[in-house]
Parts: structure tokens; C-alpha cells; sequence
């Protein structure tokens, strides 16, 4: 069933760069409501279990270790159609492949320190969100 929420991680580098503000300020003009937020920092245990989906690719160590490298801020957004909107407002893996005026060609230095995720599945949002939120932490 679709969901109407998605999750997300303002990743190491753009926090390191100081992007958090202009980042928020373009999800809450795409129309995106803030569900939970926090400024946080994943262990090596967390990014290896986030991202196990990888864990056989060549750039999974290097992914791993990018992740933990500094604060990220995570969050949830609410809005229609969620996971796909907020897929097309960040941009293609590779900022080289983004869409002008996504966030990823904006803001992201290479396919790997790409500034910010998405979750690419109403199913996986549940799943992302829930790995870092309490039900108690959302409004
Ligand atoms: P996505 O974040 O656009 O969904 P995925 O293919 O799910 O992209 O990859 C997860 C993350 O792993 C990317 O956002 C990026 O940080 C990193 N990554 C993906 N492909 C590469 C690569 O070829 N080299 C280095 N890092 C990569
Ligand atoms: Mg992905």
C-alpha cells in the first residue's frame, strides 16, 4: 500500500559544508512536511546494517566509512506521493547525471558523497524511519 511519508539523511559532507539550512529550506518549499528530525551520527554498526543491502559491493567499505565520518541529520517527510517526489527533488545517484536544480547536483561532490538520501521504497521508509526514529520522536 502506499504511504505518504519517506525518510531521509542530510549526509556527512553537506552538513561538514554547511548546507543543512539551504537543504531543509528547499524540501519545506517542495511542499514536504518535517514528521521528526535530528542531528545525529551513525556508528559503524548502524551504517553497516543501513546500507546492508550493499554489503557485496566494491564501494561498501568506502560507504561505510563516508557515512561515519561526521553528523548527518535524519528525517522523516510527509506529503503526497512522498518517496517519488522527493526521489526526483534529490537528483540521480551521480551528481554528473542530476537534474538541474536538484538537491544532489546542487549540493553533492561525487556518486559517493552525494549529499543526501532517499528512501526508494514506501516499504523501505518504513523500514529507514523506524531504524532511527521512536514512535514517540514523530508528530
Ligand atoms: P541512492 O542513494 O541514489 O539510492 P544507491 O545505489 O542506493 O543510491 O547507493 C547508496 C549510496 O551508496 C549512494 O547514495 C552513494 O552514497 C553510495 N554509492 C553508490 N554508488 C556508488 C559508487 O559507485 N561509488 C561510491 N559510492 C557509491
Ligand atoms: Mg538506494
Amino acid at each position: 500500500m502506499a504511504t505518504n511519508r519517506t525518510f531521509t539523511m542530510i549526509k556527512p559532507d553537506a552538513v561538514e559544508n554547511g548546507h543543512i539550512g539551504a537543504i531543509l529550506e528547499k524540501i519545506a518549499a517542495s511542499g514536504f512536511r518535517i514528521v521528526a528530525m535530528k542531528l545525529t551520527q551513525m556508528t559503524t554498526g548502524d551504517a553497516k546494517t543501513f546500507y546492508g543491502v550493499h554489503k557485496e559491493r566494491p564501494f561498501f567499505g568506502e560507504l561505510v566509512e563516508y557515512m561515519t565520518s561526521g553528523p548527518i541529520v535524519a528525517a522523516i517527510l510527509e506529503k503526497d506521493n512522498a518517496v517519488e517526489d522527493f526521489r526526483t527533488l534529490i537528483g540521480a545517484t551521480n551528481p554528473e547525471d542530476a537534474a538541474e536544480g536538484t538537491i544532489r547536483k546542487l549540493y553533492a561532490k561525487s556518486i559517493g558523497e552525494n549529499a543526501i538520501h532517499g528512501s526508494d521504497s514506501d516499504e523501505n521508509a518504513a523500514i529507514e524511519g523506524a531504524f532511527h526514529f521512536s514512535g514517540r520522536e514523530m508528530f
